[in-house]
């Protein structure tokens, strides 16, 4: 059996959970309880906080968990990152309030800088040789400069909406994270079979999620044309229509690419385009 850290309640819980459920994995939501029994997949969930999920990897607690990468980072633990997810994205930055010229990492030195990622930043002054103090804070942190804390802070951002509401101006990118399957590195060598089997699941409905499935009706003297324009997996499925003269194309469109591809295909003449999410994908 393995067991699968997920976080118990915040920005990761929804997506992670709805992730093993697109899996197939039958699980319930945790709300009222740290660990559900998976009916159909010899699995058991454990619903954890997001900060605390790398000890937990680390002491084979958990097996294995999804959790945002900037977390396994600041944790430094020796963790297995076996796929990154593709949600929750966001930047761990350096902000200083509005106004406050900043020319490059050498104007922190000597300088107050709250963060509640305190690895990271010191990594990252270290990198530039930059001395600076730090202010640990667990929550809140863009006030800190307002108050009188700090002079500038290290923080995550997504919109950046936060920055702005408190007068700050994000200067320098520390990392880029989003969620990912990580998984104690023992666990890794002895539940390979079951490890490797949610891997492959999961990567089927990410795959799956980036791509559209594409059917429309064209003339047979522009099919040769249309399979031109799709970025195919293989050789587009051309199928006659009843009407002579007609063809039905099938193919798989990433969704990069859906609207240019869109585009070129009105031009070329297909008509009754159909655009259908796929539910998993495997190739
Ligand atoms: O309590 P627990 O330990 O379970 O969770 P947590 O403390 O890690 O907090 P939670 O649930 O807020 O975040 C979980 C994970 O989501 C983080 O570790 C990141 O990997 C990821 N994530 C993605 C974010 C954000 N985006 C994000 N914007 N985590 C936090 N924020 C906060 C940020 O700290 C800032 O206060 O949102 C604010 C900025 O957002 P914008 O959109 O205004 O820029």
């Amino acid at each position: 059996m393995i067991k699968i850290a997920v976080q118990k309640s915040g920005r990761l819980y929804e997506d992670s959970l709805k992730l093993l459920k697109d899996c197939g994995l039958s699980v319930e939501d945790g709300l009222d309880t740290l660990k559900a029994q998976v009916r159909n997949f010899d699995a058991e969930v454990l619903f954890l906080r997001n900060s605390d999920i790398p000890k937990y990897l680390e002491d084979g607690v958990a097996d294995i968990a999804i959790l945002g990468e900037n977390v396994l980072i600041e944790k430094n633990v020796d963790i297995a990152v076996v796929e990154k997810l593709g949600f929750s994205k966001c930047r761990l930055s350096v902000a200083v309030p509005k106004g406050v010229p900043f020319n490059g990492p050498q104007d922190l030195n000597g300088k107050k800088i709250a963060t509640s990622y305190p690895h990271s930043l010191q990594q990252y002054l270290n990198k530039h040789n930059v001395t600076a103090s730090i202010h640990l804070i667990s929550g809140s942190v863009e006030i800190a400069p307002n108050i009188g804390l700090a002079d500038a802070i290290c923080d995550l951002v997504s919109s950046g909406n936060t920055l702005f509401k408190n007068g700050l101006e994000e200067k320098e990118i520390l990392l880029k994270s989003e969620a990912v399957l990580a998984a104690n590195k023992k666990s890794l060598a002895e539940k390979s079979v079951l490890i490797e089997e949610l891997a492959f699941r999961i990567r089927s409905v990410l795959k799956a999620r980036k791509n559209k499935y594409i059917l429309f009706n064209i003339p047979n003297d522009k099919v040769a044309e249309a399979s031109q324009i799709l970025p195919v997996l293989k050789s587009p499925t051309v199928l006659p229509l009843l009407e002579e003269g007609w063809s039905s194309m099938h193919s798989v469109i990433n969704d990069e690419d859906f609207w240019t591809v869109l585009n070129k295909l009105e031009k070329c003449g297909a008509q009754g385009i159909l655009v259908i999410p796929i539910e998993k994908m495997i190739v």
